[in-house]
């Protein structure tokens, strides 16, 4: 079972890395993790469980939070409607968004971030996702409201970025490193 112990926090350098691509098939090694990761949410939802193993309420997991640097996320959300989205996702990419931009009224926050950041997070509003899943093979999304909002934040961790790196004039510490010079 994953807890919040698993959980990489900020300062660990595997969140600054770009993760893998995963070949296909799967190994039942990569399915059983990404499984895990969205058990991980659903207990994570649940006040008893979440109680008892101290775990915060998540909507979305990346692989990289668990050291693990493939191109992997899980999600476990509603949208306006209360359809769920609960999916584990392999290789995933947006293949086309909107021009629109939202965001989290409030800002956003991070499992692997203790502590609280200010600032808007600009989004895409709306969003078209293809990805392997777990049970039907290559799919293709639409989503749009907060669903989409986890996606963008959960691809970001995939290629090493935290939302605050989008907030603009952010200030605070952990600050994304200069890229290396290329010689
Ligand atoms: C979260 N919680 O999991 F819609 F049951 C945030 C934290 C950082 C505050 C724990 C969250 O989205 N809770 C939530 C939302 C619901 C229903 C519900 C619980 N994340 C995920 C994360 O850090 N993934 O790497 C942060 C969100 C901010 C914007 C999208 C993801
Ligand atoms: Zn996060």
């Amino acid at each position: 079972m994953i807890t919040m112990d698993d959980i990489a926090r900020e300062g660990n350098p595997v969140l600054r890395e770009v993760s893998e691509q995963v070949k296909l098939p799967p190994t039942k090694e990569e399915k059983d993790l990404l499984q895990d990761m969205l058990q991980f949410l659903i207990n994570s939802q649940d006040p008893d469980i979440a109680e008892k193993y101290e775990l915060r309420p998540g909507s979305g997991l990346a692989a990289p939070q668990l050291g693990i640097t493939k191109r992997m996320f899980a999600m476990h959300v509603s949208d306006e409607k209360e359809r769920l989205h609960s999916y584990g996702f392999i290789n995933p990419r947006i293949i086309s968004h909107s021009v629109e931009e939202t965001n989290l009224e409030n800002g956003e926050g991070c499992l692997s971030v203790d502590r609280e950041v200010e600032g808007i997070v600009p989004r895409y509003a709306r969003l078209k996702l293809r990805a392997y899943t777990l049970e039907d093979g290559e799919v293709t999304l639409r989503l749009r409201g907060l669903p989409a909002i986890v996606v963008q934040h959960e691809i970001d961790h995939l290629n090493g970025v935290m939302f605050y790196d989008r907030i603009e004039d952010y200030t605070g510490p952990y600050k994304k490193p200069a890229p290396a010079p290329t010689i």
